[in-house]
């Protein structure tokens, strides 16, 4: 019975910006294998505080799934094939995420969507994520659906250019959003994660970032 409940809340579709969806709670039904996969994951490929192109040091800790993962150390940044610390690739994208990603961009209107790396942010209390724009992949015409897992954030939200107007949307636990077309190389972030509790995360929140690199 509760289950008939949830279907009808996952039905809970926004579109917010030309070619950007917010599916709320559209991974509830899988939330909890997604945070024990990630958890054993984090044992073996150990998330890291990456650098920015500017030399600084990330709040937000990352790790990867996939071909392709994302390096920043002071010799570069960007999509690699090896983790450059622990010199190892990553495993490939689990079916069950697989899955998911490819359902949430055909619902959002995403029919061929490929992804190659699923990169993974850990944010602690008080991590956060500046304002910049995603444009390290190839093809553009691919969108990126985000899962979000674990404690609430204020997700930032602008536009093509640094100094467009920018919204704040609360994303908890399960909803994912998919960005394509005109909201593709828009300007985002995350606000500095506010302390809480989640059953599954602890203080933690996690995002999964499915996208196509290469
Ligand atoms: C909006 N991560 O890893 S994912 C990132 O919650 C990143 O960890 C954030 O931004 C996080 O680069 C947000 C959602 C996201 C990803 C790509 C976008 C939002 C986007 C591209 C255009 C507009
Ligand atoms: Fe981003």
């Amino acid at each position: 019975m509760t289950t008939d409940l949830f279907s009808e809340q996952m039905a809970l579709q926004l579109k917010f910006a030309e070619g950007a969806y917010w599916l709320r709670g559209f991974a509830l039904p899988e939330a909890d294998a997604l945070c024990a996969i990630l958890l054993q994951h984090f044992k073996v490929y150990p998330p890291q505080q990456m650098m920015t192109p500017m030399g600084h040091k990330m709040s937000v800790r990352t790790t990867s799934f996939g071909r392709f993962g994302w390096v920043g150390t002071d010799k570069g940044y960007g999509y690699a094939e090896h983790d450059a610390v622990t010199k190892q690739r990553w495993p490939a994208i689990p079916d069950l995420f697989l899955g998911l990603a490819q359902r949430a961009a055909s619902q959002a209107g995403y029919a061929n969507f490929t992804p190659d790396t699923c990169l993974v942010n850990i944010y602690a209390t008080a991590s956060k994520m500046g304002l910049h724009q995603d444009k390290d992949e190839l093809d553009f015409t691919q969108p990126i659906v985000s899962v979000s897992l674990g404690v609430p954030a204020k997700f930032l939200f602008g536009g093509l250019a640094r100094s467009d107007h920018v919204v704040k949307i609360p994303i908890v636990h399960g909803d994912v959003l998919v960005w394509g077309d005109d909201s593709r190389c828009f300007y985002h972030g995350v606000d500095p994660i506010a302390p809480n509790q989640h059953p599954a995360l602890g203080a933690l929140r996690c995002n999964l970032t499915f996208r196509k690199a290469r």
